[in-house]
């Protein structure tokens, strides 16, 4: 199989010194302020030295919902990581045919970087406990350390027990980001229901919600209008209404 560095960071040229990638792998749809904040707080803590979005091309959880499709997503994560020097948006598994699953993603990564680079993939803390269950989880565990977002006061005993009780061996790093508690889903039915996305997810992200008329929203002829950006509940396309 050829593999595209394509819009890959180029890390691991200095052979004296180890570099940290943090991986935040997502549905994204759509991508959220919760998504941007937990990954620059993993930036911060663990001396990243990027982090890369990777929306799934076909999520592995989400075969049976309807998802919008990977080229939204992943244009929509590129406006929202654009102006962040130190967030890449990759095409990596929005152009990978098939399931998306995360140990092939990162195999196919360890085959591009050298042994220099770190894998740090980053991800909620409620996904902790469902990671010993992803497909060949055991080389999840062993070609990445896992970061897991936690919410202030949030309960970690399932996500500790689950990693735990398998029998691999995770490396996880849990780390306390703001209470954030935003969802994609949310967004989306704030669209629906013709209601402003400001403040939750960055402004380019939600012109281009509009601008395609995705959740059910529908453009203005004059584009985004004030505090509902233009949006008649319930119109529009219906994809992404997982
Ligand atoms: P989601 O569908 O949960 O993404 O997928 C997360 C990653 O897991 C993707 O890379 C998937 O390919 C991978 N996965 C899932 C299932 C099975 C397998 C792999 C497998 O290989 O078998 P969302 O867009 O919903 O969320 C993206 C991330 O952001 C998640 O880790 C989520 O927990 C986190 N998140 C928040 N973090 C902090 N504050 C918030 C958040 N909302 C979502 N408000």
């Amino acid at each position: 199989m050829a593999i595209l560095r394509g819009d890959l960071p180029d890390l691991g040229k200095d052979r004296d010194r180890t570099y940290r990638l943090g991986i935040m792998g997502g549905t994204f749809d759509p991508i959220h302020n919760g998504h941007l904040v937990c990954a620059e707080c993993a930036f911060d803590a663990l001396g990243l030295d990027m982090v890369v979005f990777m929306p799934a091309g076909s999520p592995a959880f989400k075969q049976d919902k309807r998802v919008s499709s990977g080229e939204d997503r992943y244009a929509m994560t590129l406006l929202a990581t654009s102006d962040n020097p130190h967030f890449i948006a990759s095409r990596f598994e929005v152009d990978r045919a098939g399931v998306t699953y995360t140990a092939d993603t990162l195999q196919l990564l360890r085959k591009i970087y050298p042994d220099n680079v770190d894998f740090y993939f980053i991800t909620g803390a409620d996904a902790i406990a469902e990671v010993v269950a992803w497909r060949d989880a055991d080389k999840v565990a062993e070609l990445a350390h896992l970061v897991g977002a936690t919410r202030p006061g949030y309960d970690l005993a399932h996500a500790e027990t689950a990693i735990e009780r398998s029998p691999y061996k995770f490396d996880v790093t849990y780390l306390e980001v703001p209470a954030l508690a935003i969802s994609s889903s949310y967004l989306r039915g704030r669209v629906r229901e013709g209601k402003s996305l400001r403040y939750l997810t960055p402004d380019p992200v939600t012109g281009y919600i509009h601008k395609h008329q995705l959740y059910g929203a529908r453009a203005s002829r004059y584009g985004a209008g004030e505090g509902s950006f233009g949006v008649l509940a319930g119109e529009g396309r219906t994809d992404g209404q997982a």
